[in-house]
């Protein structure tokens, strides 16, 4: 393992305030193919998610539901275990920040800060939103309610939904003594927040002024308590953000190689409504205690519900009661066929209209009609002439040119420049050129009528061949998407030890066919939806 590059990928940590939802789920599957993909690309991964389950809104939502606190949570914490279970979600680790480790972390970073200089205690007056966990400004919320016309209520700049006025005693870190840094890193790193778009939005904030953030609550005690002062407990964002560092041994004496190593993490892949905590509160947090900073943080767009009464889109949240349950779509395309759509048919940067007759759209296109189908005939077909098996490769059939070789070579290279900016829609398309021309193949080679004709038994064979071929090569590059599906294509094949490649590069090079080995037919991989 020690020799394997590490790279370390963070969804963000779920409130514990409501069931995990199609929103969060996207999220994590986001992670979960990067990780898969850099698996397969021979890195050692550790992929990490969880809970983020301190705060007043999650206080309020125990009490709502006559919970302690941490009854509340550790009676949600299984849903969120049994969903990303089904969704097939890879993680390495899952944290929950009322762990003793998050707790020692949390500690470890107050103790820090102190000694640093950057914290300070002082007394907060302002507006505060309880479901986003979000402090504003004066101006922040004039300006929101002037646009909105609420007329004298102040309403939450975010979700618009009532503020409430704090007004306490509080530790306050300094953050405005890193504005001019924050900036020298966005210069210096341009990719530290990707897509662009994001950066040049950080970047307007960050120059606008940035002012010190109160970081510790006294007015309700559902927190890691701050260590030099037991009324106040740290404030829930402060205690969040730590958890990506947590989890690879901050704070932990016994882990300190673990930390070297894993530490700082290559992504942080996070919604666009979090991305001033991610890129701007969290890497001054870090330079204050003299810490390296993640390397990208990944800001992902929303999925917007259509309301069929209105016609209008919004987005799908917990708290606004508009979630989508993931099970409802899994009853739908199935776990591999849901993962699919909405890897590759929602840019992963921008906002993602989400419709059920979209879903059935392009699980029939590319699914039912193209990747299944091509996997059928061309298995079926193996089956039927070759007695159940493979053909027996002649030597050197790899080295005959063919159009679906031309294609394939390169693939990787291509497919690799797209996964690795989570550009998954441009990836699949590459992979779909492929899938496409292999099925354009058949309907001009006619494999059915060479068969006929004894004479061209040789020209039969090359052309299974070369279809099996990219199957296997396909079923590599989409198993990041679609594990299962992937696994079972290379299992018909006799291939079930390539399934866990840690070389994609080698894997798809074309060639690696095994001649003469068993066939399975098998049912359908997606059989077709009928319109609903
Ligand atoms: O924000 N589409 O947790 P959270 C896509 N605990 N993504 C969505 C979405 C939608 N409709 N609705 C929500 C928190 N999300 C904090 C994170 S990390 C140190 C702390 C995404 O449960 C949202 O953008 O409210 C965010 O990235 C994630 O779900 C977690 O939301």
């Amino acid at each position: 393992m020690a020799d394997k590059p590490s790279f370390y990928i963070t969804t963000p940590i779920y409130y514990v305030n409501a069931a995990p939802h199609l929103g969060t789920a996207y999220c994590t599957i986001l992670c979960d193919v990067m990780a898969r993909y850099k698996r397969a690309m021979g890195y050692d991964v550790k992929f990490l998610t969880g809970l983020d389950e301190h705060g007043e809104k999650v206080q309020r939502t125990a009490e709502e539901h006559d919970m302690t606190p941490q009854a509340w949570c550790d009676s949600l914490a299984p849903a969120f275990h049994d969903i990303w279970h089904t969704l097939e979600i890879s993680n390495d680790d899952f944290i929950r920040t009322t762990e003793p480790r998050q707790i020692a972390a949390v500690t470890e970073l107050w103790n820090r800060m102190k000694d640093a200089g950057y914290i300070y205690k002082d007394s907060y007056d302002g507006w505060y939103c309880v479901p986003e966990e979000t402090y504003f400004t004066e101006t922040q919320v004039a300006k929101a309610d002037e646009e909105r016309h609420t007329e004298g209520q102040h309403l939450c700049p975010d979700c618009g939904r009532p503020l409430e006025r704090v007004k306490e005693e509080s530790w306050f870190f300094k953050l405005s003594a890193f504005q001019d840094k924050l900036l020298a890193l966005y210069d210096e790193h341009p990719d530290f927040v990707m897509p662009d778009f994001r950066m040049r939005e950080v970047r307007t904030f960050v120059e606008s002024g940035l002012k010190d953030i109160s970081v510790s609550r006294t007015s309700f005690d559902w927190g890691i308590p701050v260590p030099f002062d037991d009324k106040h407990v740290t404030y829930v964002w402060f205690d969040a953000l730590l958890n990506y560092a947590t989890a690879v041994g901050f704070g932990n004496p016994d882990m300190a190689d673990e930390y070297a190593r894993r530490w700082p993490a290559q992504f942080h892949v996070v919604g666009k409504d979090i991305i001033r905590f991610h890129c701007v509160i969290w890497p001054a947090m870090l330079m204050a205690i003299g810490d390296a900073l993640p390397e990208h943080v990944f800001a992902h767009g929303f999925l917007m519900v259509r309301d069929d009464a209105t016609g209008q889109t919004r987005k799908m949240s917990k708290s606004l009661g508009n979630a989508i349950a993931p099970q409802d779509v899994i009853d739908l395309l199935g776990v591999e066929g849901y993962r699919y759509y909405f890897m590759t048919d929602c840019v992963p940067g921008e906002d993602g209209g989400i419709s059920y007759g979209r879903m059935e759209q392009v699980y029939n296109a590319d699914l039912a009609n193209s990747w299944g189908n091509l996997v059928s005939r061309s298995l079926n077909m193996s089956a039927k002439y070759f007695d159940g098996k493979t053909p027996t490769l002649a030597d050197g059939w790899a080295d005959a040119a063919n159009p679906l070789k031309d294609i394939a070579e390169g693939i990787v290279e291509r497919y690799a420049a797209h996964m690795d900016r989570i550009a998954y829609v441009a990836a699949k398309d590459e992979i779909m050129e492929l899938v496409h021309a292999a099925n354009h193949y058949i309907e001009d080679s006619m494999p059915w009528a060479v068969a006929k004709d004894p004479a061209r038994a040789d020209e039969l064979t090359a052309i299974i061949a070369n279809l099996l071929e990219t199957i296997r090569i396909c079923a590599h590059l989409l198993s990041p998407f679609m594990p299962s599906t992937s696994a079972e294509v290379l299992r018909r094949m006799s291939l079930e030890g390539e399934a866990d490649t840690r070389d994609l590069a080698a894997a798809c090079a074309w060639g690696g066919l095994k001649g003469g080995v068993e066939v399975t037919k098998g049912d359908a991989l997606f059989p077709r939806l009928g319109s609903k």
